[in-house]
């Protein structure tokens, strides 16, 4: 049977950070859903469309990824695609109150789904997508950050070009 697993996220937009623990997802499971959720506390830069393109171009070498969006529950969508994981990634302590809370929520919407965390690369601990935003609206270099395909698409964004 095969081992399929989904990462959820607001990917707005994906950074190293996040291909990071993708690829190391990946790596472990025959299928991962990278898929493009809702966040209420989030407000976003990117449409759903636009996050879902610039992960597919910052994956594309990934060959067992896809890539997804959906809106409402993460463990809802899961079991759409019959995935029994869920990926997230841990960056600092920082992250592990709210974690700990989705975690326990999405356990009790649905016990049969499994919640794997991967500890970031080092050179990834401080990078979130908001950092990232808020370098690239200056025009600060964020080359070392995210994938070319968000260098480009932030540009636009910002009508740096
Ligand atoms: N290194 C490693 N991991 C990273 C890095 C980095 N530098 N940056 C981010 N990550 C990880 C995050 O820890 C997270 O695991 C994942 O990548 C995605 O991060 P974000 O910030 O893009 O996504 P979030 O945290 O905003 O996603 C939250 C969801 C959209 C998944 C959540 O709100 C959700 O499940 N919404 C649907 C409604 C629902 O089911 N709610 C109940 C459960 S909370």
């Amino acid at each position: 049977m095969s081992k399929i697993a989904i990462c959820p996220g607001s990917f707005d937009p994906i950074t190293f950070g996040h291909v990071d623990i993708i690829q190391r997802g990946a790596n472990v499971f025959d299928e991962v859903y990278v898929v493009v959720l809702n966040n209420s506390a989030k407000k976003s830069l990117f449409t759903v469309e636009e996050r879902m393109d610039l992960i597919r171009g910052a994956t594309a070498h990934i060959p067992n990824v896809k890539v997804d969006s959906f809106r409402g529950l993460t463990v809802d969508y899961a079991e759409s695609v019959s995935a029994n994981a869920i990926i997230r990634g841990l960056r600092a302590v920082s992250d592990f109150e709210y974690e700990m809370q989705g975690t326990s929520m999405n356990r009790l919407l649905n016990n049969q789904i499994e919640t794997f965390f991967i500890m970031t690369k080092n050179q990834y601990s401080f990078l979130s997508s908001s950092i990232v935003k808020e370098v690239a609206k200056y025009g600060g270099d964020i080359s070392l950050l995210v994938p070319d395909v968000v260098i480009q698409a932030m540009k636009e964004k910002f009508h740096l070009i």
